[in-house]
């Protein structure tokens, strides 16, 4: 296993023979991923079960001395070693077969898969919420999708109602659809695969979705497209250089989730600093050439939330030394990374453990190993001009003269079968079919024809008459992002999107806000609704209540205040308020306050107009 380990490590997989050169005119770079030379692969069963079942495990990958610690690591690790998660690649077909076929029920499918091993495959099963429903999160390279991609989604998620079958985008720029019956898993998976998507590996101790910058390639201000970055990595881990299938053993056995984001210009539209590698754009000092400076470490859990911090290392703007870069970073954390204690598995440990001079040391041996002439400098210095971070929502020049980008309001992300296919017309009819989702679970539609603006602002689908999605929504409702919470999430304390929702609704109502403020819902201290960044975050967490002279258990929340995104990102690590009873009387008071000391509210009858 080592010997093998160790060949493919130094191996070169450049696979992406079709992914964008950074020297090429970018703009209209593919909107996924590059193998569709490769498709027939995906549309052909038989082939991929073929090609995949003599495939190496992800085990396999890891040296001798790794193994032996998995043997001794915790619950989830010894469980990856009985069951190579790697194998639930082909396994899926299996089982959906035999669901199918009537040899076996969801129920039968062993408890270590149904709830760990299809995670591999992006199947998470809602067992505590929809027993025998799943939910399948994708991965979406830089947030791009197309209409056809969502219309496949709509056609998915329709069957199972409007209740269970819906779609959501994501706080990492991805699509998740709901409801997925694990009979139906595979010729969902073979649709995504002809569609040139996937939904393996983006879930449990995976590399997640690549962020990247929803303005790649039209910005005016941008300092890197981030699209052939996202890309070429999304392939680095996905894609089995073995068979030109998706499901990677390489990379399928990390320590833990591990998280890339790629900023493509000053906004930091990505959140590099609340992901386990960060690059920033930044020019060299002396040659001018562009690179980026790399942050490492940055994460939120429930027993640790931490900003990124500067590794000292900077690398070129070009796909080989990022690539490179990337894969000695995860080659390091897949076989050192701590695996007994999963609380201190993510990789800011294990940069700590050596020290960022040591880390930084190892890490350039590494690159060094590979023979790919990537050469690593030190952090060059951030440019100091003053910069103000901009708008996603609404209508904003584009670097091309005459075209448009149009944001459009998402509220929660969740998105209906009717309204995916509603986006999918809206793309098709402006935006030559191409969608760009943004952490903030919203959407932008790219390159509109200036004179269309008006007419899509004036489109049915999202004018804001009676529409949940909007062109132009208000200050307060436009902020709003919301992890899933207790309608479908097990970990939940209390209900996040229905709420975050709602009450966005009502404080739009009753207060006005000279700029745009950024209102973070989450369930559980997880904070996949990342309220350590927003303006005002609510995590859910318990909460008492006089009920008829009774001290009541209710649910409730602990509220964070501060925090900031872009160049001056700021995690708000400590919450201001705790234990408030999620309902209206007491958080809308609460809100109000908060609006009106931290970020210039008024009363919406007092508005004057003037902002
Ligand atoms: Fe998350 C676990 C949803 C972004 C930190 N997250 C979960 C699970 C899978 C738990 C579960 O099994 O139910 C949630 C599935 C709920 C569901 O039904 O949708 C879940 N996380 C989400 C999503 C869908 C929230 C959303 O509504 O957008 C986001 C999916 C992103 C994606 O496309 O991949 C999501 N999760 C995040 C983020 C934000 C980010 O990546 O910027 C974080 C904090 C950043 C980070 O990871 O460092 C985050 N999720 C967690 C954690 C804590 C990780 C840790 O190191 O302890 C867990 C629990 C775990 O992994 O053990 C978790
Ligand atoms: Fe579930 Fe908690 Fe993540 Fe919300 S923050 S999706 S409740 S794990």
């Amino acid at each position: 296993a080592a010997a093998r380990s160790s060949a493919r490590r130094t191996s070169s997989f450049h696979l992406n023979s079709a992914v964008v050169d950074e020297d090429e005119d970018v703009d209209t770079a593919p909107t996924t991923t590059s193998i569709e030379h490769e498709q027939h692969h995906h549309n052909n069963r038989a082939e991929e079960i073929k090609l995949h079942a003599g495939k190496v495990t992800g085990t396999s990958f890891l040296p001798e001395e790794t193994v032996a610690r998995l043997a001794k690591g915790s619950p989830v690790e010894k469980a990856k070693l009985t069951g190579d998660p790697g194998s639930a690649y082909v396994d899926v077909y299996e089982f959906a077969r035999k669901i199918r076929e009537g040899e076996m029920t969801w129920k039968e499918v062993e408890k270590a898969d149904l709830e760990t091993r299809l995670k591999w495959v992006g199947m998470i099963h809602r067992g505590k919420r929809t027993p025998g429903q799943f939910l399948m999160r994708l991965k979406v390279p830089n947030g791009i999708v197309n209409s056809d991609q969502l219309r496949f989604y709509a056609d998915s998620v329709e069957k199972y109602g409007t209740d269970f079958g819906v779609v959501d985008i994501t706080t990492r720029q991805n699509m998740q659809m709901r409801g997925i019956k694990l009979e139906d898993a595979d010729s969902v998976i073979d649709g995504l695969h002809a569609r040139n998507q996937t939904s393996f590996q983006s879930a449990l101790d995976n590399v997640r979705n690549m962020v990247g910058s929803p303005l790649a390639g039209i910005d005016p201000l941008e300092m890197v497209d981030t699209r052939p970055y996202c890309n070429i990595l999304n392939d680095l881990i996905t894609l089995d250089p073995a068979t030109g299938t998706r499901g990677n053993p390489q990379w399928g056995n990390l320590p833990r989730k591990f998280n890339i984001a790629v900023s493509g210009s000053r906004d930091d539209f990505a959140h590099t600093d609340i992901n386990d590698i960060g690059l920033q754009p930044c020019p060299h000092a002396i040659t001018g050439e562009m690179g980026f400076n790399l942050v490492l470490g940055g994460y939120m859990s429930i027993k640790r939330v931490a900003h990124s911090i500067d590794s000292k290392m900077w690398v070129k703007a070009d796909l080989n030394s990022v690539n490179t870069l990337c894969e000695a970073i995860l080659r390091v954390f897949r076989d050192e990374g701590e695996r007994k204690d999963r609380q201190k598995a993510r990789l800011m440990w294990l940069v700590e453990k050596y020290g960022v001079d040591a880390y930084k040391a190892k890490i350039i041996e590494e690159i060094d190993s590979y023979n790919r002439g990537v050469v690593v400098e030190e952090t060059q210095p951030k440019p100091t001009e003053p910069f103000e971070r901009r708008d996603l929502l609404g209508v904003h020049e584009q670097k091309q003269k005459g075209l448009y980008r149009v944001g459009i309001l998402v509220p929660v992300g969740r998105l209906s079968a009717t309204e995916c296919r509603q986006l999918a017309d809206l793309a098709e009819r402006y935006s030559n079919s191409e969608v760009r989702c943004t952490v903030e679970q919203n959407v932008l539609l790219p390159n509109v024809l200036e004179a269309d603006v008006p007419l899509l602002l004036a489109e049915p689908s999202i004018n804001g008459v009676n529409t949940r999605m909007k062109a132009n929504p208000g200050k307060i409702e436009g902020g709003v992002v919301s992890c899933t919470g207790a309608e479908f999430c097990g970990f939940a304390m209390v209900e996040t999107k229905h709420n975050a929702e709602r009450v966005a609704k009502l404080l739009e109502e009753l207060v006005v806000t000279p700029q745009p403020v950024r209102i973070h819902w989450t369930g559980c201290p997880n904070s996949c609704g990342q309220v350590q960044v927003a303006d005002i975050g609510i995590m859910g967490a318990p909460a008492k209540k006089m009920v008829d002279g009774k001290k009541m258990a209710v649910p409730g929340c602990k509220i964070f205040v501060g925090g900031r995104i872009g160049e001056d990102a700021h995690l708000a690590l400590e919450p201001t308020y705790k234990g408030i009873p999620l309902e209206d009387e007491e958080l809308i008071p609460l809100l109000i306050q908060i609006l009106k000391e931290e970020y210039k509210g008024v009363d919406r009858a007092e508005d004057d107009l003037s902002f």
